[in-house]
């Protein structure tokens, strides 16, 4: 169950049932009463599934698996997806988040402006600073003064620390955070970056630069290299996920705004196309809203 901050079951099935019903009940009403699969019952399951946003690709996937066959009746398709989804997750790898008890840990952490990684970063110090750890924030977007301000009330709320330099080349700031976190023994250190990607060519360029003083400078920490999708962007996370991952090695990704969000099909179709599990979820705007993700939890909240 949840390792931190209690929420029971019930509370995050809630919190996903529009995701269920748009992914799962839905489909399920429309196909499982039918005779058979004909071709009209399985284009007006794919054009659900593609509404739910599990992209184009695999929604044609499911529905092609199920043409021609005889051993999946429309009565077992709830079935059939559940255990579609269970393999697409488990494939994706572990949904923990790495952590290493003996040294330090650096999580880097990417992705487009306002989807929620200021935010993660503050609760991921809250959450560290709760297991007793020492942390440190390196304030990697320094493009944007509002963003640096942002961080400081966070760093401050979780009574994490904050190396933060207005207006300068943010790589040299997490270096400055790196040395720091060894001098004083951190065990921490969460690294915020800019999201603009209006200018895609300088953000990947800058975040590949961050990554190379990293790998140079603490070369045993980088402990995930995430990517923060917002639920309610579906496939438009996607292709976010690709833009990322080309320039940075992406290990996770940390879903936010999954509460009311119809789209957490993202989730799936994130670990089928990019083979990344996801390893945190955001459901509130609070401090303690932060989850981690459980592939188990989540397939029992949608198919319960
Ligand atoms: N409802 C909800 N709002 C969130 C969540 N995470 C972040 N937000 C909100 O999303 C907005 C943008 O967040 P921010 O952390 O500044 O995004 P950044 O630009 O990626 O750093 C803020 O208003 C946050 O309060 C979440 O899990 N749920
Ligand atoms: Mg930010």
């Amino acid at each position: 169950m949840f390792k931190f901050f209690s929420e029971s079951f019930d509370n995050f099935k809630k919190k996903i049932s529009n995701t269920a019903s748009t992914l799962v009940g839905n489909v399920v009403e429309s196909v499982s009463e039918e005779e058979e699969f004909s071709e009209f019952v399985l284009d007006d399951m794919e054009d659900l599934l593609i509404g739910a946003d599990l992209g184009v690709n695999y929604a044609a996937e499911l529905v092609d698996n199920l043409r021609n066959q005889d051993k999946i009746k429309p009565s077992d398709v709830k079935n059939y997806l559940k255990n579609e989804f269970e393999k697409v997750l488990s494939n994706a790898g572990s949904n923990e988040l790495g952590y290493d008890n003996n040294g330090l840990n650096i999580y880097f952490i990417t992705g487009v402006n306002g989807v929620g990684k200021t935010t993660l970063i503050g609760k991921l110090a809250y959450k560290f600073k709760n297991e007793g750890k020492k942390v440190l924030i390196a304030a990697g977007d320094t493009f944007r003064a509002a963003a640096e301000e942002q961080l400081d009330i966070w760093s401050k709320r979780a009574g994490a620390d904050i190396v933060r330099r207005d207006k300068a080349d943010p790589a040299s700031v997490v270096y400055e955070a790196i040395q720091k976190a060894k001098n004083e023994n951190y065990d921490v250190i969460l690294v915020d970056t800019a999201g603009r990607l209006q200018n895609k060519y300088n953000l990947m360029e800058e975040l590949k630069k961050i990554k190379s003083v990293i790998d140079k400078n603490a070369p045993e920490s980088l402990r995930e290299c995430m990517l923060v999708l917002d639920a309610n962007t579906g496939q438009n996370g996607l292709q976010q996920a690709k833009v990322f991952a080309e320039a940075v090695n992406l290990t996770s990704v940390a879903l936010t705004k999954l509460d009311g969000s119809a789209k957490g099909a993202i989730v799936l179709a994130v670990a089928k196309e990019m083979k990344l599990p996801v390893k945190l979820v955001g459901v509130g705007e609070k401090m303690e809203d932060l989850r981690n993700f459980n592939s188990d939890e989540f397939i029992q909240a949608l198919f319960e």
